[in-house]
């Protein structure tokens, strides 16, 4: 078998990079570890930056996020049961899209029928050869076991923190950089009405909280718990209570609460490894870099990623140009490092870190009440919440 392009991993990243290249003509395959159903079902982002917006819009799945998602002008953040608005249309004439990346993979999904093409589910045991060569190799036992092999000019690797291709790279050439966060997230889906028509982000002394949602009848909402908490230890009603002390008052005394639909602990990390290329290896998203969620990046990042690597693959294909593929690690790790630096800063500012000393807590409230009065911070914010340009 010979494929032009194989991509490992079957998440956002690795669907929206084999549509835009399908569309370009460029025949390419997709190695998916999980089921469609399993792949289809997990929660996670819900902010999507304007460039993610026009990168799906440009590659013809924006046409249900643009009915269905709803576009949010500011967010609010809170302290001391205080709130306060950081306006991006008045500070930098910019917006987000609320669209939850379950439903952005959904529509990738049924895209990707449209060109035939071939996403391979339930794949494992996949090994990468020859990336130094011309022509690569990589090996895989499809779901029923049997043994394949395709001969490929680029893999790329697409498969999350936990995937296999980072590991191709030798231990010699790949330097990782990482930071793990004392504590994790507690989300939960409730199918109850938003509480608030924005964001809302609580630094409380008691731990961050994060009010979002994801239509006017399905809320998302996030508790920050300790790395060691397990999600059978918080019942719905403990669960309700705890976000209800972190919130601002306004919004705990109006918020509606209901069953959760689902539940689940994220552990927080930042995490970037380098380079982003070995050979006709190209890595992207959450398979090179991780975010805490407290800026809403992962899924943006991953997205600049297909912006730079598309772009890098059709130019080698059409125009037997490489300088794009050259400069790719290059190019797309600078804009990663920013969001990591966004991410971090927002985290370290929103969170109760267990060791915090009188004196941080007074430097977060300090540079809370910057923010809320200081128009050049507002625009500082802005800017890297709706995403820095590509
Ligand atoms: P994914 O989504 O992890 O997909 C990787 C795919 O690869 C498959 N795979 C393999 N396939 C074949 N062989 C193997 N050996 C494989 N190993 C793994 C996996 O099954 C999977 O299908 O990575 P991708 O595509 O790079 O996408 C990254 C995003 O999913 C991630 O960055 C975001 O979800 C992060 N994130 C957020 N990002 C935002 O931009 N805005 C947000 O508001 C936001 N909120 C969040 C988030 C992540 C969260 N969690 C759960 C970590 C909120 C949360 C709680
Ligand atoms: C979400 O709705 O899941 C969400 C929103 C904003 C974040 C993280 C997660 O910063």
């Amino acid at each position: 078998m010979h494929q032009q392009v194989v991509i490992i991993g079957g998440g956002p990243s690795g669907t929206l990079l084999a549509l835009i290249l399908a569309r370009a003509n460029i025949d390419v395959l997709v190695l998916e570890k999980k089921t469609k159903e399993y792949v289809l079902s997990r929660i996670r982002a819900g902010v999507l930056e304007w460039n993610t917006v026009e990168m799906l819009r440009k590659n013809g799945v924006g046409s249900r996020m643009d009915r269905e998602g709803h576009i949010h002008e500011g967010t609010l953040l809170s302290s001391l049961n205080k709130q306060f608005r950081i306006d991006f249309k008045n500070s930098i004439n910019k917006k987000v899209m609320v669209y939850g990346q379950t439903e952005v993979t959904f529509d990738l999904y049924e895209e990707l029928k449209k060109y035939n093409v071939k996403i391979l589910h339930e794949i494992d045991d996949i090994k990468i050869s020859d990336l130094k060569e011309k022509i690569s190799c990589v090996s895989f036992k499809d779901v029923k076991g049997k043994l394949h092999s395709v001969n490929t000019q680029f893999v790329i690797g697409c498969d999350g923190f936990h995937g296999i291709s980072r590991n191709h790279i030798p231990s010699n050439i790949l330097k990782s950089y990482e930071k793990v966060y004392p504590f994790g997230w507690l989300g939960v889906l409730s199918e109850t009405p938003p509480v608030n028509d924005e964001l809302i982000y609580a630094n409380h002394s008691r731990g961050f909280a994060l009010a979002s949602m994801r239509n006017e009848n399905l809320s998302r909402y996030y508790i920050q718990v300790p790395n060691t908490d397990k999600v059978e230890q918080w019942s719905d009603d403990n669960f309700w209570d705890e976000l209800k002390f972190r919130l601002p008052t306004e919004a705990s005394d109006t918020i509606v609460t209901g069953p959760s639909i689902e539940k689940s602990i994220a552990p927080l990390r930042s995490f970037v490894s380098e380079p982003m290329r070995y050979g006709n290896l190209y890595l992207a998203g959450d398979s090179t870099h991780i975010v805490p969620p407290t800026g809403a990046k992962g899924l943006n990042l991953a997205v600049s990623d297909i912006h730079y690597l598309s772009e890098g693959i059709i130019s080698f294909f059409e125009n037997k140009d490489q300088h794009l593929l050259e400069t790719y690690s290059e190019k797309a790790l600078l804009r990663v490092w920013k969001g990591i630096r966004f991410s971090w800063w927002m985290t370290t500012l929103m969170h109760n870190f267990p060791n915090q000393d009188e004196f941080e807590r007074k430097i977060q409230l300090t540079e809370l009440d910057y923010l809320s009065n200081s128009k050049e911070a507002q625009r500082a914010f802005s800017e890297n919440y709706v995403g820095l340009p590509y």
